[in-house]
Protein backbone atom coordinates (compact mmCIF):
# COMPACT_ATOMS: atom_id res chain seq x y z
CA UNK A 1 0.00 0.00 0.00
CA UNK A 2 1.22 3.38 -1.15
CA UNK A 3 1.33 6.11 1.54
CA UNK A 4 -1.08 9.06 1.15
CA UNK A 5 -1.01 12.56 1.77
CA UNK A 6 -2.82 12.84 5.21
CA UNK A 7 -2.31 16.35 6.40
CA UNK A 8 -0.60 19.63 5.32
CA UNK A 9 0.01 22.21 7.76
CA UNK A 10 1.73 25.48 7.45
CA UNK A 11 3.70 28.15 9.56
CA UNK A 12 4.67 31.52 9.20
CA UNK A 13 8.32 31.51 10.46
CA UNK A 14 11.40 34.29 9.54
CA UNK A 15 14.03 34.06 7.15
CA UNK A 16 17.66 34.74 7.48
CA UNK A 17 16.74 39.10 7.15
CA UNK A 18 13.88 38.23 9.78
CA UNK A 19 11.29 38.65 6.98
CA UNK A 20 8.37 36.09 7.20
CA UNK A 21 8.08 33.12 5.29
CA UNK A 22 6.57 29.46 4.60
CA UNK A 23 7.13 26.81 6.57
CA UNK A 24 5.25 23.71 4.89
CA UNK A 25 4.36 20.44 7.05
CA UNK A 26 3.03 17.50 5.65
CA UNK A 27 1.99 14.06 7.19
CA UNK A 28 1.36 10.87 5.46
CA UNK A 29 -0.83 8.36 6.31
CA UNK A 30 1.83 5.94 7.99
CA UNK A 31 3.00 8.42 9.87
CA UNK A 32 6.16 10.25 7.68
CA UNK A 33 6.55 13.76 8.37
CA UNK A 34 8.25 15.69 6.04
CA UNK A 35 8.79 19.84 6.02
CA UNK A 36 10.19 22.31 3.84
CA UNK A 37 10.92 25.77 3.96
CA UNK A 38 10.93 28.99 1.40
CA UNK A 39 13.02 31.45 0.68
CA UNK A 40 12.99 35.08 -0.72
CA UNK A 41 14.83 37.20 -2.84
CA UNK A 42 15.24 40.79 -2.89
CA UNK A 43 17.15 41.48 -6.13
CA UNK A 44 13.62 39.70 -7.54
CA UNK A 45 13.40 39.27 -11.64
CA UNK A 46 10.16 41.08 -12.57
CA UNK A 47 8.36 38.21 -14.13
CA UNK A 48 8.99 36.07 -11.03
CA UNK A 49 6.10 34.11 -9.92
CA UNK A 50 4.45 36.28 -6.89
CA UNK A 51 5.29 35.86 -3.41
CA UNK A 52 2.23 36.25 -1.84
CA UNK A 53 2.63 38.90 1.34
CA UNK A 54 -0.06 40.34 3.13
CA UNK A 55 -0.14 44.07 2.99
CA UNK A 56 -1.03 43.95 6.23
CA UNK A 57 1.09 47.33 8.00
CA UNK A 58 0.15 46.51 11.43
CA UNK A 59 2.40 43.12 10.63
CA UNK A 60 5.89 43.08 9.56
CA UNK A 61 5.44 46.04 7.58
CA UNK A 62 2.84 44.21 5.11
CA UNK A 63 5.23 41.08 4.34
CA UNK A 64 3.23 39.02 6.41
CA UNK A 65 2.64 35.63 4.96
CA UNK A 66 -0.43 34.32 6.84
CA UNK A 67 -2.33 34.47 3.51
CA UNK A 68 -0.09 32.12 1.87
CA UNK A 69 -0.60 29.73 5.11
CA UNK A 70 -3.79 30.19 5.06
CA UNK A 71 -3.96 29.04 1.75
CA UNK A 72 -1.80 26.19 2.43
CA UNK A 73 -4.36 25.08 5.20
CA UNK A 74 -7.80 25.85 3.70
CA UNK A 75 -7.05 25.42 -0.09
CA UNK A 76 -4.71 22.99 -1.21
CA UNK A 77 -4.44 20.78 1.74
CA UNK A 78 -8.38 19.40 0.95
CA UNK A 79 -7.17 19.10 -2.37
CA UNK A 80 -4.05 16.72 -2.30
CA UNK A 81 -5.21 14.94 0.87
CA UNK A 82 -5.29 11.05 -0.49
CA UNK A 83 -2.82 11.46 -3.07
CA UNK A 84 0.67 9.73 -2.96
CA UNK A 85 3.28 12.18 -2.69
CA UNK A 86 5.61 10.61 -5.46
CA UNK A 87 3.30 12.23 -8.33
CA UNK A 88 4.65 15.25 -7.84
CA UNK A 89 3.57 16.03 -11.68
CA UNK A 90 -0.36 15.46 -10.61
CA UNK A 91 0.74 17.15 -7.09
CA UNK A 92 2.10 20.35 -8.73
CA UNK A 93 -0.24 20.47 -11.94
CA UNK A 94 -3.10 20.67 -9.34
CA UNK A 95 -1.78 23.43 -7.35
CA UNK A 96 -0.94 25.55 -10.49
CA UNK A 97 -4.74 24.73 -11.72
CA UNK A 98 -6.48 25.42 -7.90
CA UNK A 99 -4.11 29.03 -8.88
CA UNK A 100 -5.26 29.56 -12.24
CA UNK A 101 -2.86 32.74 -13.15
CA UNK A 102 0.58 32.78 -14.77
CA UNK A 103 2.44 34.11 -11.71
CA UNK A 104 0.89 32.02 -9.07
CA UNK A 105 -0.32 35.04 -7.62
CA UNK A 106 -3.72 33.99 -6.50
CA UNK A 107 -2.37 31.20 -3.97
CA UNK A 108 1.17 32.72 -4.00
CA UNK A 109 4.38 30.77 -5.45
CA UNK A 110 5.76 30.96 -1.79
CA UNK A 111 2.70 28.54 -0.92
CA UNK A 112 2.50 26.30 -3.77
CA UNK A 113 6.54 25.75 -3.53
CA UNK A 114 6.68 24.72 0.29
CA UNK A 115 3.56 22.35 -0.53
CA UNK A 116 6.01 21.15 -3.87
CA UNK A 117 8.91 20.70 -1.85
CA UNK A 118 7.41 19.28 1.40
CA UNK A 119 6.05 16.47 -1.16
CA UNK A 120 9.29 14.97 -2.75
CA UNK A 121 10.83 15.00 0.69
CA UNK A 122 7.92 12.82 1.85
CA UNK A 123 8.59 10.83 -1.10
CA UNK A 124 11.70 10.02 -0.77
CA UNK A 125 11.16 9.15 2.61
CA UNK A 126 8.64 6.54 1.89
CA UNK A 127 10.89 5.46 -0.89
CA UNK A 128 14.20 5.26 1.76
CA UNK A 129 16.28 7.30 -0.07
CA UNK A 130 17.98 10.20 0.47
CA UNK A 131 16.58 13.06 -1.59
CA UNK A 132 19.46 14.00 -3.90
CA UNK A 133 19.04 9.87 -5.16
CA UNK A 134 15.13 10.07 -4.79
CA UNK A 135 14.97 13.16 -7.06
CA UNK A 136 18.16 12.24 -9.47
CA UNK A 137 17.98 8.73 -9.49
CA UNK A 138 21.23 5.93 -8.88
CA UNK A 139 23.52 8.36 -11.01
CA UNK A 140 23.42 11.42 -8.69
CA UNK A 141 26.92 11.71 -7.79
CA UNK A 142 27.99 14.82 -9.26
CA UNK A 143 29.07 16.96 -6.06
CA UNK A 144 28.53 20.87 -7.67
CA UNK A 145 31.45 23.64 -7.63
CA UNK A 146 30.03 26.08 -5.68
CA UNK A 147 29.99 29.85 -5.93
CA UNK A 148 30.70 31.18 -2.62
CA UNK A 149 29.77 34.98 -2.73
CA UNK A 150 32.22 36.54 -0.49
CA UNK A 151 32.13 40.26 -1.50
CA UNK A 152 28.49 41.73 -1.41
CA UNK A 153 26.81 45.09 -2.74
CA UNK A 154 24.68 46.00 -4.82
CA UNK A 155 21.15 45.96 -3.02
CA UNK A 156 22.62 43.22 -0.51
CA UNK A 157 24.48 45.49 0.86
CA UNK A 158 24.95 49.30 2.29
CA UNK A 159 28.58 49.85 0.43
CA UNK A 160 29.97 51.51 -2.28
CA UNK A 161 29.95 48.72 -4.47
CA UNK A 162 27.31 48.38 -7.83
CA UNK A 163 27.86 44.62 -8.57
CA UNK A 164 25.71 42.65 -5.65
CA UNK A 165 28.02 39.42 -6.00
CA UNK A 166 31.97 38.48 -6.27
CA UNK A 167 31.98 35.20 -6.02
CA UNK A 168 35.02 32.49 -5.61
CA UNK A 169 34.77 29.50 -6.84
CA UNK A 170 37.28 26.43 -6.54
CA UNK A 171 37.13 24.57 -9.47
CA UNK A 172 40.36 23.16 -9.11
CA UNK A 173 39.79 21.11 -5.75
CA UNK A 174 40.18 17.69 -6.01
CA UNK A 175 36.66 16.79 -3.92
CA UNK A 176 33.73 18.58 -2.71
CA UNK A 177 35.46 18.69 1.25
CA UNK A 178 38.46 20.38 0.04
CA UNK A 179 36.67 23.02 -2.23
CA UNK A 180 35.21 24.30 0.79
CA UNK A 181 38.13 24.19 2.71
CA UNK A 182 39.58 26.58 -0.15
CA UNK A 183 36.33 28.50 -0.09
CA UNK A 184 36.64 29.20 3.76
CA UNK A 185 40.55 29.82 4.02
CA UNK A 186 39.98 32.36 0.74
CA UNK A 187 37.62 33.75 2.98
CA UNK A 188 39.21 34.44 6.19
CA UNK A 189 42.20 35.66 4.49
CA UNK A 190 40.08 38.13 2.37
CA UNK A 191 38.78 39.00 6.19
CA UNK A 192 42.49 39.89 7.34
CA UNK A 193 43.17 41.81 4.62
CA UNK A 194 40.20 43.80 4.28
CA UNK A 195 40.91 44.74 7.83
CA UNK A 196 44.16 45.64 7.37
CA UNK A 197 43.12 48.37 5.22
CA UNK A 198 41.06 49.69 7.91
CA UNK A 199 37.57 48.85 6.08
CA UNK A 200 34.73 47.12 7.85
CA UNK A 201 34.61 43.54 7.62
CA UNK A 202 30.84 43.27 8.64
CA UNK A 203 28.92 40.74 6.08
CA UNK A 204 25.89 41.44 3.93
CA UNK A 205 23.01 39.77 3.44
CA UNK A 206 24.49 36.71 2.13
CA UNK A 207 27.77 36.52 4.48
CA UNK A 208 29.95 38.22 2.45
CA UNK A 209 31.87 41.05 3.17
CA UNK A 210 30.54 44.80 2.29
CA UNK A 211 33.68 46.84 2.45
CA UNK A 212 33.63 50.02 1.08
CA UNK A 213 36.04 50.17 -1.82
CA UNK A 214 37.22 52.97 -4.06
CA UNK A 215 35.43 51.06 -7.46
CA UNK A 216 34.37 47.89 -8.76
CA UNK A 217 37.47 46.54 -9.78
CA UNK A 218 39.05 46.58 -6.24
CA UNK A 219 36.52 43.74 -5.10
CA UNK A 220 38.27 41.21 -7.89
CA UNK A 221 41.82 42.81 -7.07
CA UNK A 222 41.23 41.60 -2.98
CA UNK A 223 39.85 38.44 -3.72
CA UNK A 224 42.87 37.35 -6.11
CA UNK A 225 45.10 39.19 -3.52
CA UNK A 226 43.13 36.95 -0.90
CA UNK A 227 43.74 33.35 -3.04
CA UNK A 228 47.64 34.05 -3.38
CA UNK A 229 47.56 34.75 0.47
CA UNK A 230 46.42 31.00 1.53
CA UNK A 231 48.97 29.74 -1.02
CA UNK A 232 46.54 28.45 -4.31
CA UNK A 233 46.50 29.87 -7.20
CA UNK A 234 44.16 32.25 -9.56
CA UNK A 235 42.65 30.84 -12.03
CA UNK A 236 44.04 27.32 -11.48
CA UNK A 237 42.72 26.42 -8.23
CA UNK A 238 40.38 29.17 -7.32
CA UNK A 239 38.21 31.77 -9.84
CA UNK A 240 36.01 34.31 -9.50
CA UNK A 241 32.61 34.48 -10.31
CA UNK A 242 30.07 37.59 -10.65
CA UNK A 243 26.78 38.37 -10.27
CA UNK A 244 26.81 42.41 -11.39
CA UNK A 245 22.49 41.96 -10.73
CA UNK A 246 22.58 44.75 -13.38
CA UNK A 247 18.91 44.82 -13.24
CA UNK A 248 19.25 46.48 -10.20
CA UNK A 249 21.25 49.68 -11.57
CA UNK A 250 19.55 49.57 -15.65
CA UNK A 251 17.82 52.73 -16.44
CA UNK A 252 16.07 53.77 -19.21
CA UNK A 253 19.17 56.02 -20.33
CA UNK A 254 21.87 53.09 -19.65
CA UNK A 255 23.49 51.57 -16.77
CA UNK A 256 24.06 54.07 -13.57
CA UNK A 257 26.94 53.08 -11.61
CA UNK A 258 25.85 55.71 -9.03
CA UNK A 259 26.98 53.86 -5.35
CA UNK A 260 30.98 53.51 -6.72
CA UNK A 261 30.56 57.20 -9.04
CA UNK A 262 31.19 55.08 -11.73
CA UNK A 263 28.60 57.15 -14.23
CA UNK A 264 26.20 55.85 -16.76
CA UNK A 265 27.45 53.43 -19.06
CA UNK A 266 25.65 52.05 -22.28
CA UNK A 267 24.95 48.04 -22.63
CA UNK A 268 28.15 48.01 -25.14
CA UNK A 269 30.32 49.85 -22.29
CA UNK A 270 29.18 47.17 -19.81
CA UNK A 271 30.25 44.43 -21.91
CA UNK A 272 33.30 46.11 -22.48
CA UNK A 273 34.06 46.67 -18.57
CA UNK A 274 33.88 42.91 -18.45
CA UNK A 275 35.86 42.44 -21.38
CA UNK A 276 38.65 44.61 -19.42
CA UNK A 277 37.95 42.30 -16.29
CA UNK A 278 38.28 38.48 -17.81
CA UNK A 279 41.44 39.74 -19.09
CA UNK A 280 42.59 40.87 -16.05
CA UNK A 281 41.43 38.73 -13.55
CA UNK A 282 39.98 34.71 -13.37
CA UNK A 283 36.84 35.53 -14.24
CA UNK A 284 34.89 31.99 -14.78
CA UNK A 285 31.34 33.04 -14.82
CA UNK A 286 28.83 36.47 -15.01
CA UNK A 287 25.58 36.33 -14.45
CA UNK A 288 23.18 39.30 -15.10
CA UNK A 289 25.96 41.22 -16.29
CA UNK A 290 22.93 43.20 -17.98
CA UNK A 291 19.43 44.00 -17.37
CA UNK A 292 16.73 42.26 -17.17
CA UNK A 293 15.08 43.82 -20.10
CA UNK A 294 18.67 44.08 -22.04
CA UNK A 295 17.83 40.90 -24.81
CA UNK A 296 19.76 42.58 -27.65
CA UNK A 297 22.57 43.74 -25.24
CA UNK A 298 22.58 40.08 -24.04
CA UNK A 299 22.71 38.68 -27.31
CA UNK A 300 25.70 41.30 -28.16
CA UNK A 301 27.26 40.37 -24.45
CA UNK A 302 27.01 36.54 -24.93
CA UNK A 303 28.42 37.10 -28.62
CA UNK A 304 31.57 38.99 -27.25
CA UNK A 305 32.42 36.94 -23.83
CA UNK A 306 30.60 33.86 -24.04
CA UNK A 307 33.03 31.56 -26.35
CA UNK A 308 35.42 31.45 -22.65
CA UNK A 309 32.93 32.82 -19.98
CA UNK A 310 29.96 31.15 -18.30
CA UNK A 311 27.32 33.99 -19.21
CA UNK A 312 24.31 33.06 -16.56
CA UNK A 313 20.80 34.68 -16.90
CA UNK A 314 19.05 35.02 -14.05
CA UNK A 315 16.27 37.80 -14.10
CA UNK A 316 16.43 37.49 -17.79
CA UNK A 317 15.14 34.05 -17.23
CA UNK A 318 13.54 33.59 -13.75
CA UNK A 319 13.66 29.85 -13.96
CA UNK A 320 10.67 30.14 -16.88
CA UNK A 321 10.79 28.19 -19.69
CA UNK A 322 8.85 30.78 -21.39
CA UNK A 323 12.02 32.93 -21.14
CA UNK A 324 14.78 30.20 -21.10
CA UNK A 325 13.41 29.19 -24.76
CA UNK A 326 13.49 32.57 -26.08
CA UNK A 327 17.33 33.04 -24.65
CA UNK A 328 17.89 29.84 -26.40
CA UNK A 329 16.70 31.03 -29.91
CA UNK A 330 18.33 34.46 -29.84
CA UNK A 331 21.76 33.37 -28.11
CA UNK A 332 21.10 35.47 -25.01
CA UNK A 333 23.69 33.50 -22.70
CA UNK A 334 24.99 29.85 -22.42
CA UNK A 335 23.68 29.17 -19.09
CA UNK A 336 20.89 30.15 -16.23
CA UNK A 337 20.36 30.69 -13.02
CA UNK A 338 18.03 27.97 -11.38
CA UNK A 339 15.96 29.01 -8.33
CA UNK A 340 12.63 27.02 -7.23
CA UNK A 341 10.95 30.02 -5.85
CA UNK A 342 11.36 32.05 -9.15
CA UNK A 343 9.00 29.68 -11.32
CA UNK A 344 6.89 28.10 -8.17
CA UNK A 345 6.80 24.59 -8.18
CA UNK A 346 9.83 21.30 -8.37
CA UNK A 347 8.16 20.22 -11.26
CA UNK A 348 8.56 23.53 -13.69
CA UNK A 349 11.98 23.82 -11.97
CA UNK A 350 12.70 20.51 -13.59
CA UNK A 351 11.55 21.31 -16.94
CA UNK A 352 13.45 24.41 -16.85
CA UNK A 353 16.49 22.28 -16.36
CA UNK A 354 15.59 19.24 -18.87
CA UNK A 355 15.26 22.81 -21.61
CA UNK A 356 19.13 23.76 -20.56
CA UNK A 357 20.22 20.32 -20.89
CA UNK A 358 18.53 20.17 -24.39
CA UNK A 359 20.37 22.95 -25.16
CA UNK A 360 23.46 22.05 -24.30
CA UNK A 361 23.59 24.57 -21.72
CA UNK A 362 24.77 24.68 -18.37
CA UNK A 363 22.84 25.52 -15.12
CA UNK A 364 23.30 26.76 -11.77
CA UNK A 365 21.39 25.65 -8.81
CA UNK A 366 20.98 28.74 -6.61
CA UNK A 367 20.14 30.01 -3.10
CA UNK A 368 18.18 32.99 -2.61
CA UNK A 369 19.23 36.35 -0.51
CA UNK A 370 16.64 35.76 2.30
CA UNK A 371 17.12 31.89 3.05
CA UNK A 372 16.40 29.44 6.07
CA UNK A 373 17.89 26.19 7.21
CA UNK A 374 16.49 24.45 4.56
CA UNK A 375 19.17 22.89 2.93
CA UNK A 376 16.69 21.38 -0.46
CA UNK A 377 18.87 22.97 -2.90
CA UNK A 378 21.78 21.30 -1.93
CA UNK A 379 20.23 17.84 -2.71
CA UNK A 380 18.85 19.11 -5.51
CA UNK A 381 21.87 20.25 -7.41
CA UNK A 382 23.16 17.16 -6.59
CA UNK A 383 20.10 15.52 -8.17
CA UNK A 384 20.68 17.77 -11.02
CA UNK A 385 23.92 16.90 -12.03
CA UNK A 386 24.51 20.10 -13.56
CA UNK A 387 27.97 20.35 -11.20
CA UNK A 388 27.35 23.84 -10.15
CA UNK A 389 25.60 25.41 -7.02
CA UNK A 390 25.47 28.76 -5.71
CA UNK A 391 24.39 29.24 -2.12
CA UNK A 392 26.81 31.70 -0.71
CA UNK A 393 29.74 33.12 1.59
CA UNK A 394 31.48 31.06 4.21
CA UNK A 395 29.68 32.10 7.27
CA UNK A 396 26.06 32.54 8.19
CA UNK A 397 24.26 29.39 9.16
CA UNK A 398 21.60 29.83 6.32
CA UNK A 399 24.31 29.49 3.69
CA UNK A 400 26.55 27.00 5.69
CA UNK A 401 23.66 24.62 5.72
CA UNK A 402 23.63 23.71 2.56
CA UNK A 403 27.11 23.30 2.24
CA UNK A 404 27.22 20.92 5.46
CA UNK A 405 24.70 19.17 3.66
CA UNK A 406 27.16 18.55 0.43
CA UNK A 407 29.75 17.41 3.03
CA UNK A 408 27.15 14.57 4.16
CA UNK A 409 26.05 13.68 1.03
CA UNK A 410 29.79 13.45 -0.49
CA UNK A 411 30.66 11.56 2.61
CA UNK A 412 27.47 9.26 1.59
CA UNK A 413 28.59 8.61 -1.61
CA UNK A 414 31.77 7.79 -0.69
CA UNK A 415 33.69 6.57 -3.69
CA UNK A 416 31.23 7.09 -6.06
CA UNK A 417 31.00 11.17 -5.38
CA UNK A 418 32.29 12.96 -8.03
CA UNK A 419 33.73 16.54 -8.04
CA UNK A 420 34.82 17.60 -11.75
CA UNK A 421 34.74 21.62 -13.07
CA UNK A 422 32.38 22.47 -15.53
CA UNK A 423 35.48 24.72 -16.50
C1 LIG B 1 20.66 36.63 -7.19
C2 LIG B 1 20.13 36.29 -5.84
C3 LIG B 1 20.82 35.24 -5.06
P1 LIG B 1 18.19 37.56 -4.70
O1 LIG B 1 20.50 37.75 -7.69
O2 LIG B 1 21.20 35.77 -7.85
O3 LIG B 1 22.16 35.50 -4.82
O4 LIG B 1 19.74 37.39 -5.09
O5 LIG B 1 17.77 36.33 -4.00
O6 LIG B 1 18.14 38.80 -3.85
O7 LIG B 1 17.45 37.74 -6.00
MG1 LIG C 1 21.41 36.93 -9.69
Amino acid sequence: MKARIAAIDALEILDSRGNPTVRVTMTLDDGTVAQSSVPSGASTGEYEALELRDGDKKRYGGKGVLKAVANVVKTIAPALRGLDPSQQGQIDRIMIELDGTQDKSKLGANAILGVSMAAARAAAQVAGLPLYAYLGGAGACRLPVPMMNVINGGTHADNSLDFQEFMVMPHGASCFREALRYGAETFHALKGIIHKRGLSTAVGDEGGFAPNLPNNDAGCELIVEAIKAVGLVPGKDVGIALDPAASAFATKDGYNLAKSGGGMKTSAEMTALYKRWIETYPILSIEDGLGEHDWAGFAAHTAALGAKTQIVGDDLYVTNTRFIARGIAEHSTNAVLIKLNQIGSVTETIEAIEMCRKAGWRFVVSHRSGETEDSFIADFAVAMGGGQIKTGSLCRSERIAKYNRLLEIEKELGAAAVYSSPF
